[in-house]
Protein backbone atom coordinates (compact mmCIF):
# COMPACT_ATOMS: atom_id res chain seq x y z
CA UNK A 1 0.00 0.00 0.00
CA UNK A 2 2.95 2.25 0.96
CA UNK A 3 3.85 1.85 -2.84
CA UNK A 4 0.85 3.00 -4.30
CA UNK A 5 0.35 6.00 -1.82
CA UNK A 6 3.63 7.15 -3.10
CA UNK A 7 2.54 6.44 -6.65
CA UNK A 8 -0.54 8.29 -5.77
CA UNK A 9 1.36 11.25 -4.59
CA UNK A 10 3.26 11.67 -7.28
CA UNK A 11 1.14 10.85 -10.27
CA UNK A 12 -1.48 13.50 -8.57
CA UNK A 13 -4.46 12.41 -10.92
CA UNK A 14 -7.09 12.64 -8.81
CA UNK A 15 -7.19 9.86 -5.60
CA UNK A 16 -5.67 11.76 -3.26
CA UNK A 17 -8.14 15.17 -2.54
CA UNK A 18 -8.80 17.26 0.42
CA UNK A 19 -12.03 17.63 1.31
CA UNK A 20 -13.18 21.31 3.95
CA UNK A 21 -14.90 21.14 6.99
CA UNK A 22 -16.71 24.11 7.63
CA UNK A 23 -16.16 26.49 11.11
CA UNK A 24 -18.87 28.95 11.76
CA UNK A 25 -18.11 31.89 13.88
CA UNK A 26 -20.65 31.71 16.11
CA UNK A 27 -20.82 35.57 17.12
CA UNK A 28 -21.16 36.77 13.19
CA UNK A 29 -23.08 33.68 12.12
CA UNK A 30 -20.94 33.79 9.11
CA UNK A 31 -18.09 31.06 8.01
CA UNK A 32 -14.75 32.35 8.25
CA UNK A 33 -12.62 28.89 8.30
CA UNK A 34 -12.66 25.47 7.29
CA UNK A 35 -10.34 22.30 8.26
CA UNK A 36 -9.24 20.34 5.30
CA UNK A 37 -9.37 16.61 5.77
CA UNK A 38 -7.15 14.78 3.19
CA UNK A 39 -8.88 11.70 1.05
CA UNK A 40 -7.95 8.63 -0.62
CA UNK A 41 -10.15 6.96 -3.22
CA UNK A 42 -7.85 4.23 -4.94
CA UNK A 43 -8.43 3.44 -9.01
CA UNK A 44 -10.61 0.58 -8.00
CA UNK A 45 -12.86 2.93 -6.30
CA UNK A 46 -12.22 1.68 -2.83
CA UNK A 47 -11.35 3.72 0.29
CA UNK A 48 -8.61 3.81 2.53
CA UNK A 49 -9.27 5.41 5.81
CA UNK A 50 -7.28 8.56 6.27
CA UNK A 51 -5.88 7.11 9.69
CA UNK A 52 -4.84 4.35 8.50
CA UNK A 53 -2.66 5.62 5.46
CA UNK A 54 -1.53 8.82 7.22
CA UNK A 55 -0.12 6.42 10.15
CA UNK A 56 1.25 4.63 7.53
CA UNK A 57 2.83 7.43 5.83
CA UNK A 58 4.02 8.38 9.46
CA UNK A 59 5.90 5.39 10.04
CA UNK A 60 7.76 5.06 6.68
CA UNK A 61 8.81 8.86 6.89
CA UNK A 62 6.46 9.41 3.42
CA UNK A 63 4.53 12.19 5.60
CA UNK A 64 6.96 14.58 4.52
CA UNK A 65 6.07 14.12 1.36
CA UNK A 66 2.35 13.63 1.93
CA UNK A 67 2.40 16.64 3.75
CA UNK A 68 3.92 18.61 0.78
CA UNK A 69 1.50 17.73 -1.78
CA UNK A 70 -1.65 18.98 1.01
CA UNK A 71 0.03 22.00 1.65
CA UNK A 72 0.11 22.72 -1.80
CA UNK A 73 -3.16 21.79 -2.50
CA UNK A 74 -4.81 23.58 -0.14
CA UNK A 75 -2.62 26.63 -0.67
CA UNK A 76 -3.57 26.39 -4.34
CA UNK A 77 -7.26 26.02 -3.01
CA UNK A 78 -7.24 29.57 -0.63
CA UNK A 79 -6.00 31.56 -4.16
CA UNK A 80 -8.85 29.85 -5.64
CA UNK A 81 -11.20 31.15 -3.26
CA UNK A 82 -9.19 34.84 -2.73
CA UNK A 83 -9.60 35.25 -6.92
CA UNK A 84 -13.37 34.24 -6.18
CA UNK A 85 -13.88 36.84 -3.35
CA UNK A 86 -14.50 33.81 -0.97
CA UNK A 87 -12.47 34.69 1.99
CA UNK A 88 -11.88 31.53 3.93
CA UNK A 89 -9.08 30.90 6.26
CA UNK A 90 -7.71 26.91 6.20
CA UNK A 91 -6.55 24.50 8.52
CA UNK A 92 -3.98 22.04 7.94
CA UNK A 93 -3.63 18.78 9.87
CA UNK A 94 0.51 17.99 10.46
CA UNK A 95 2.51 15.90 12.32
CA UNK A 96 5.43 16.11 14.89
CA UNK A 97 7.26 14.48 12.11
CA UNK A 98 6.38 17.39 9.37
CA UNK A 99 6.72 20.29 11.96
CA UNK A 100 10.52 18.59 13.16
CA UNK A 101 11.51 18.48 9.16
CA UNK A 102 14.24 20.99 8.24
CA UNK A 103 12.54 21.72 5.29
CA UNK A 104 9.03 22.30 6.54
CA UNK A 105 8.98 26.32 7.17
CA UNK A 106 10.91 27.02 4.14
CA UNK A 107 8.70 25.05 1.68
CA UNK A 108 5.48 26.59 3.00
CA UNK A 109 6.81 29.86 2.69
CA UNK A 110 7.93 28.96 -1.00
CA UNK A 111 3.72 27.67 -1.73
CA UNK A 112 2.49 30.72 0.00
CA UNK A 113 4.54 32.71 -2.56
CA UNK A 114 4.39 30.91 -5.41
CA UNK A 115 0.12 31.43 -5.21
CA UNK A 116 0.41 34.51 -3.58
CA UNK A 117 -1.66 33.81 -0.73
CA UNK A 118 -1.45 35.84 2.71
CA UNK A 119 -0.10 33.52 5.73
CA UNK A 120 -2.66 35.12 8.03
CA UNK A 121 -4.93 32.58 6.24
CA UNK A 122 -3.34 29.20 7.14
CA UNK A 123 -3.76 27.62 10.01
CA UNK A 124 -1.55 24.68 10.95
CA UNK A 125 -3.00 22.07 13.48
CA UNK A 126 -1.32 19.62 15.45
CA UNK A 127 -2.41 17.53 17.67
CA UNK A 128 -1.48 17.46 21.25
CA UNK A 129 0.07 14.08 21.57
CA UNK A 130 2.58 15.31 18.65
CA UNK A 131 3.81 17.68 21.05
CA UNK A 132 5.78 15.41 23.33
CA UNK A 133 8.78 14.40 21.75
CA UNK A 134 11.43 17.04 21.38
CA UNK A 135 9.44 19.34 23.02
CA UNK A 136 11.93 22.40 22.66
CA UNK A 137 12.80 21.85 18.68
CA UNK A 138 8.95 21.71 18.33
CA UNK A 139 8.19 24.51 20.46
CA UNK A 140 10.99 26.76 18.34
CA UNK A 141 9.60 25.59 14.72
CA UNK A 142 5.98 26.70 15.85
CA UNK A 143 7.42 29.97 16.73
CA UNK A 144 8.90 30.46 13.75
CA UNK A 145 5.86 29.75 12.12
CA UNK A 146 3.58 32.31 14.22
CA UNK A 147 6.66 34.78 13.38
CA UNK A 148 5.68 34.98 9.89
CA UNK A 149 1.95 35.12 10.28
CA UNK A 150 0.76 31.12 9.56
CA UNK A 151 -1.76 30.45 12.63
CA UNK A 152 -1.43 27.42 15.43
CA UNK A 153 -4.07 25.22 16.60
CA UNK A 154 -3.83 23.15 19.04
CA UNK A 155 -6.02 19.70 18.03
CA UNK A 156 -7.88 17.27 20.43
CA UNK A 157 -7.49 19.09 23.30
CA UNK A 158 -8.26 17.65 26.88
CA UNK A 159 -7.52 13.76 25.79
CA UNK A 160 -3.75 13.82 25.50
CA UNK A 161 -0.99 14.62 27.85
CA UNK A 162 -1.36 18.72 27.76
CA UNK A 163 -0.46 20.06 31.14
CA UNK A 164 -1.57 22.98 31.71
CA UNK A 165 2.02 23.88 32.07
CA UNK A 166 2.50 23.12 28.86
CA UNK A 167 -0.60 24.66 27.60
CA UNK A 168 1.40 27.70 28.84
CA UNK A 169 4.49 27.19 27.00
CA UNK A 170 2.85 26.65 23.61
CA UNK A 171 2.39 29.69 21.03
CA UNK A 172 -0.73 28.80 20.05
CA UNK A 173 -3.75 30.94 18.70
CA UNK A 174 -6.52 28.02 18.66
CA UNK A 175 -7.39 25.64 21.19
CA UNK A 176 -9.61 22.73 19.52
CA UNK A 177 -11.58 21.07 22.11
CA UNK A 178 -11.46 17.20 21.40
CA UNK A 179 -15.31 16.03 20.07
CA UNK A 180 -15.57 13.76 23.15
CA UNK A 181 -16.71 16.33 24.93
CA UNK A 182 -18.71 18.17 22.43
CA UNK A 183 -21.04 14.93 20.88
CA UNK A 184 -23.41 14.57 23.73
CA UNK A 185 -22.99 18.34 25.26
CA UNK A 186 -26.66 18.41 25.74
CA UNK A 187 -26.94 15.44 27.64
CA UNK A 188 -24.26 15.91 29.67
CA UNK A 189 -23.30 18.15 32.77
CA UNK A 190 -20.24 16.89 33.25
CA UNK A 191 -18.99 17.92 29.74
CA UNK A 192 -20.95 21.01 29.88
CA UNK A 193 -18.79 22.00 33.11
CA UNK A 194 -15.72 20.62 31.31
CA UNK A 195 -16.02 22.64 28.07
CA UNK A 196 -17.01 25.84 29.73
CA UNK A 197 -14.34 26.15 32.17
CA UNK A 198 -11.74 25.36 28.83
CA UNK A 199 -13.56 27.98 26.59
CA UNK A 200 -12.74 30.83 29.81
CA UNK A 201 -9.21 29.37 30.46
CA UNK A 202 -8.65 29.14 26.68
CA UNK A 203 -10.10 32.86 26.40
CA UNK A 204 -7.68 33.77 29.31
CA UNK A 205 -4.78 32.39 27.83
CA UNK A 206 -5.97 34.66 24.62
CA UNK A 207 -6.58 31.87 22.51
CA UNK A 208 -9.45 31.51 20.05
CA UNK A 209 -11.41 28.08 21.28
CA UNK A 210 -13.16 26.41 18.50
CA UNK A 211 -15.96 22.84 19.36
CA UNK A 212 -15.71 20.09 16.92
CA UNK A 213 -17.63 17.46 16.78
CA UNK A 214 -20.97 19.42 16.87
CA UNK A 215 -23.77 17.11 16.02
CA UNK A 216 -26.71 19.32 17.19
CA UNK A 217 -28.54 22.12 17.56
CA UNK A 218 -28.50 21.50 21.69
CA UNK A 219 -25.33 21.81 21.14
CA UNK A 220 -24.56 24.63 19.37
CA UNK A 221 -26.57 26.73 21.35
CA UNK A 222 -25.02 25.59 24.19
CA UNK A 223 -21.74 26.16 22.98
CA UNK A 224 -22.81 29.88 22.05
CA UNK A 225 -24.07 30.68 25.76
CA UNK A 226 -20.87 29.75 26.65
CA UNK A 227 -19.22 32.34 24.29
CA UNK A 228 -17.44 29.73 22.27
CA UNK A 229 -15.75 31.51 18.67
CA UNK A 230 -16.04 28.64 16.81
CA UNK A 231 -18.60 25.55 16.22
CA UNK A 232 -17.51 22.70 13.68
CA UNK A 233 -19.63 19.52 13.25
CA UNK A 234 -22.16 17.28 11.07
CA UNK A 235 -24.80 19.56 12.46
CA UNK A 236 -23.19 22.02 10.15
CA UNK A 237 -21.73 20.18 7.43
CA UNK A 238 -19.58 17.37 6.83
CA UNK A 239 -16.36 17.94 5.05
CA UNK A 240 -17.05 19.33 1.59
CA UNK A 241 -14.83 18.76 -1.63
CA UNK A 242 -14.08 22.62 -2.28
CA UNK A 243 -17.00 22.65 -5.09
CA UNK A 244 -19.89 21.54 -3.35
CA UNK A 245 -17.99 23.53 -0.07
CA UNK A 246 -18.67 26.68 -2.49
CA UNK A 247 -22.45 26.02 -3.51
CA UNK A 248 -23.15 25.26 0.40
CA UNK A 249 -21.93 28.63 1.53
CA UNK A 250 -23.81 30.04 -1.41
CA UNK A 251 -27.27 28.27 -0.02
CA UNK A 252 -26.57 28.70 3.29
CA UNK A 253 -24.33 31.35 4.10
O1 LIG B 1 -10.89 13.12 8.35
P1 LIG B 1 -11.27 12.26 9.48
O2 LIG B 1 -12.09 12.49 8.50
O3 LIG B 1 -11.50 10.85 9.23
O4 LIG B 1 -9.69 12.24 9.79
C1 LIG B 1 -9.11 11.20 10.50
C2 LIG B 1 -7.79 11.62 11.09
O5 LIG B 1 -6.86 11.90 10.03
C3 LIG B 1 -7.86 12.87 11.95
O6 LIG B 1 -7.09 12.65 13.10
C4 LIG B 1 -7.24 13.93 11.09
O7 LIG B 1 -6.56 14.87 11.87
C5 LIG B 1 -6.28 13.14 10.23
N1 LIG B 1 -6.10 13.84 8.96
C6 LIG B 1 -7.05 14.15 8.04
N2 LIG B 1 -6.51 14.81 7.00
C7 LIG B 1 -5.18 14.94 7.27
C8 LIG B 1 -4.08 15.53 6.57
O8 LIG B 1 -4.21 16.14 5.51
N3 LIG B 1 -2.85 15.41 7.16
C9 LIG B 1 -2.67 14.78 8.36
N4 LIG B 1 -1.42 14.72 8.85
N5 LIG B 1 -3.68 14.24 9.04
C10 LIG B 1 -4.91 14.32 8.51
O1 LIG C 1 -8.35 14.65 14.75
P1 LIG C 1 -9.09 15.69 14.01
O2 LIG C 1 -9.77 16.60 14.91
O3 LIG C 1 -8.29 16.39 12.97
O4 LIG C 1 -10.18 14.89 13.17
C1 LIG C 1 -11.37 15.36 12.79
C2 LIG C 1 -12.19 14.13 12.56
O5 LIG C 1 -13.51 14.31 13.09
C3 LIG C 1 -12.35 13.79 11.10
O6 LIG C 1 -12.33 12.43 10.99
C4 LIG C 1 -13.73 14.35 10.81
O7 LIG C 1 -14.31 13.73 9.69
C5 LIG C 1 -14.46 14.02 12.09
N1 LIG C 1 -15.65 14.82 12.38
C6 LIG C 1 -15.93 16.07 11.99
N2 LIG C 1 -17.12 16.50 12.46
C7 LIG C 1 -17.63 15.48 13.19
C8 LIG C 1 -18.84 15.31 13.94
O8 LIG C 1 -19.70 16.17 14.05
N3 LIG C 1 -19.00 14.11 14.56
C9 LIG C 1 -18.07 13.12 14.49
N4 LIG C 1 -18.33 11.98 15.12
N5 LIG C 1 -16.92 13.25 13.80
C10 LIG C 1 -16.70 14.42 13.16
NA1 LIG D 1 -7.49 18.44 13.05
Amino acid sequence: MLDELKQAISDDDGQLFMTYQPKLHLKSQKIDKVESLIRWQRKDGSWVNPELFIDLAEQSGLIVELTGWVVNTVVAQVADWQSKNINLQAAINVSAQDIAFPGFHAALVRTLKKYKVDSKLITIELTERDMIENEEKGIKALENLKAIGVKISLDDYGVGQTSLGRLKMLPIDELKLDKCFILKLDESQKDQFIVQSSITLGHQLGFSVVAEGVETLGSLNLLRGMQCDHAQGYYLSRPLKAELLEEWLEEYY
